[in-house]
């Protein structure tokens, strides 16, 4: 299994691409310079060493993961707790000063990412992992399937709360590659999906309860909420997927489900993704309901083929591979199998398969999907472009792929899609761009998703990245009643301004590619 690391070992210093510069410059909100008061104040209240002020300590906090968004942050600020967190809020909100809640700075859109000297709430202190409580034992809520829930942090590592669930026995289910570093908090912040969207929905479906803290310090306690205190607004609901810009969630309650006992996991090799897409369907109507659906390509299976310990199973990679996971009786993998022995060969353009059935072969063939985001990471600063099809349109959209992005003059640039095939979410990423070419690929390929009825946002969130494709495609009406509920909770819009909404950043200008790309870009690996 791999996991990421934080971007600590990045090129330091921040870039500003003309698009920053031109926000800046027109910049005529709230106050992002850092006042020696404030900065005294918020040490007294996080302690020394909690507020990091050097160059050098701020580094990491400044770029993401992917190299490709940058900015410079004023100062991070470190709170251990709820109470320092309402209390640096409260005093941020009286000084008018820009605040950017970051997690595990694992997000692939920018959304954690400062600019232009705001103010850092880092929130990995405040990760601790509460005891298990089962099913009996626990509140209502959660479906039919929630055998017990949990109390975390949002600094918890996505991977802590896994570990926790295993011990009593259950399992958290939502799982990314970067499950070591990204934070219960930022999978929240994104409504994040991941490899078992398909089989238990994404983060917003295992939220049974949240606590948060509003712009001006006040506690918003939704965690284990009385019946009562269930009418009216879902404001712990409006909270998932808001980015940080709405408040800072500081813990959530999370549901756990029964882990399958027997699993078996297949990689079958296509001529392509149509073939994929029926495999995908006669597995799910034969041995289903699928635990697992990931699409990958040739790109990227050859790229996965050269890392250290990866075991490719067909050589050379064939076109197009579907991981599927199952779960159920003992004898699941041998059903799994018997059901791939009757589609090798008699379904058009099914070429090989090969099954894992003890935990060892499961990883190894999981390590081929997994591997992909370092892989590509490898190879230069990828342009990410997330996005989600509907079933009529998937084929069309990955047949067309390479084309749209050589049109859009990206003739040079290495392209590799993967992703969660049963929900229809592909991570397109295009290596080797230039620069200049990348608001055209980006026009290029999100304006073909929504000209197939998809949506150009997908599990990564919106961030900096598209605030002005989410106006593209939700109604007017939508649009300004988002900005009226983010005036209602950030009246002067000092929380995370420039992500998520379209026009939220002071000089923001429709249709504006708010890109940060890197000068290493598309030049090999690293
Ligand atoms: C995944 O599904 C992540 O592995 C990362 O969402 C996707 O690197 C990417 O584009
Ligand atoms: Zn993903």
């Amino acid at each position: 299994m791999t996991s990421r690391d934080r971007a600590a070992d990045l090129p330091d210093g921040p870039t500003t691409d003309p698009a920053t510069a031109r926000s800046t410059a027109a910049a005529a909100g709230p106050a992002t310079a850092l006042p020696a008061a404030l900065l005294s104040t918020l040490e007294e209240i996080v302690g020394p060493g909690h507020l990091l002020r050097a160059a050098d300590l701020r580094a990491p906090f400044e770029v993401d993961w992917t190299g490709r968004w940058r900015g410079e942050a004023g100062a991070v600020v470190r709170p251990g707790d709820t109470a320092e967190v309402a209390r640096v809020l409260a005093l941020c909100d009286e000084h008018g000063v820009v605040v950017v809640p970051q997690g595990g700075n694992t997000g692939l859109v920018g959304g954690g990412v400062p600019r232009d000297g705001a103010l850092v709430l880092s929130l990995t202190r405040l990760d601790q992992v509460g005891a298990v409580v089962t099913r009996g034992a626990a509140g209502a809520g959660g479906g039919a399937d929630t055998a017990g829930e949990v109390v975390v942090g949002a600094g918890a590592s996505l991977a802590a709360v896994q570990v926790r669930a295993r011990e009593a026995g259950l399992l958290y289910p939502v799982d990314l590659a970067a499950r070591d570093t990204a934070t219960i908090g930022g999978t929240i912040a994104t409504d994040a999906g991941g490899l078992a969207v398909v089989r238990h929905g994404p983060t917003r479906a295992q939220v049974l309860g949240l606590e948060a803290v509003l712009v001006d310090g006040t506690l918003l306690d939704r965690l284990h909420p009385p019946r009562a205190a269930g009418l009216g607004y879902d404001l712990a609901g409006l909270l998932v997927g808001s980015e940080g810009t709405l408040a800072v969630v500081t813990a959530a309650r999370l549901r756990l489900v029964r882990p399958p006992r027997h699993l078996a996991v297949a990689v079958v090799a296509t001529d392509g993704i149509r073939a994929a897409l029926e495999v995908q369907r006669q597995v799910a109507q034969a041995v289903g309901p699928l635990e697992a659906s990931e699409l990958m390509t040739r790109a990227g299976l050859s790229l996965v083929a050269q890392a250290p310990g990866v075991r490719a199973p067909f050589v050379p990679p064939p076109p197009a591979a579907l991981l599927v996971e199952v779960a159920g009786a003992p004898d699941v993998g041998e059903a799994l199998s018997a059901t791939l022995a009757e589609v090798v060969g008699h379904v058009s353009g099914v070429q090989d398969a090969v099954v894992g059935i003890d935990a060892a072969d499961r990883a190894a063939l999981w390590q081929l999907r997994e591997a992909h985001t370092e892989r590509l990471a490898a190879r230069g600063v990828a342009l990410k472009l997330d996005v989600v099809l509907p079933p009529a349109g998937l084929a069309g959209f990955i047949e067309g792929l390479e084309g749209l992005v050589r049109d859009a003059g990206g003739a040079d640039a290495e392209v590799v899609v993967f992703g969660h095939l049963g929900v229809g979410d592909l991570h397109c990423n295009v290596v080797g761009v230039a620069p200049a070419q990348v608001p055209a690929v980006e026009q290029a390929v999100l304006g073909s998703v929504v000209a197939a009825g998809g949506s150009p946002c997908g599990e990564h969130g919106v961030g900096r990245q598209k605030p002005d494709w989410l106006a593209r495609v939700r109604p007017a009406g939508d649009v300004a009643a988002l900005h009226a509920v983010k005036r209602a909770f950030d009246p002067r819009g000092i929380l995370n301004p420039g992500v998520l909404l379209p026009g939220s950043l002071p000089g923001q200008q429709e249709g504006s590619a708010d890109h940060l790309v890197e000068d290493q870009q598309g030049q090999g690996p690293a």
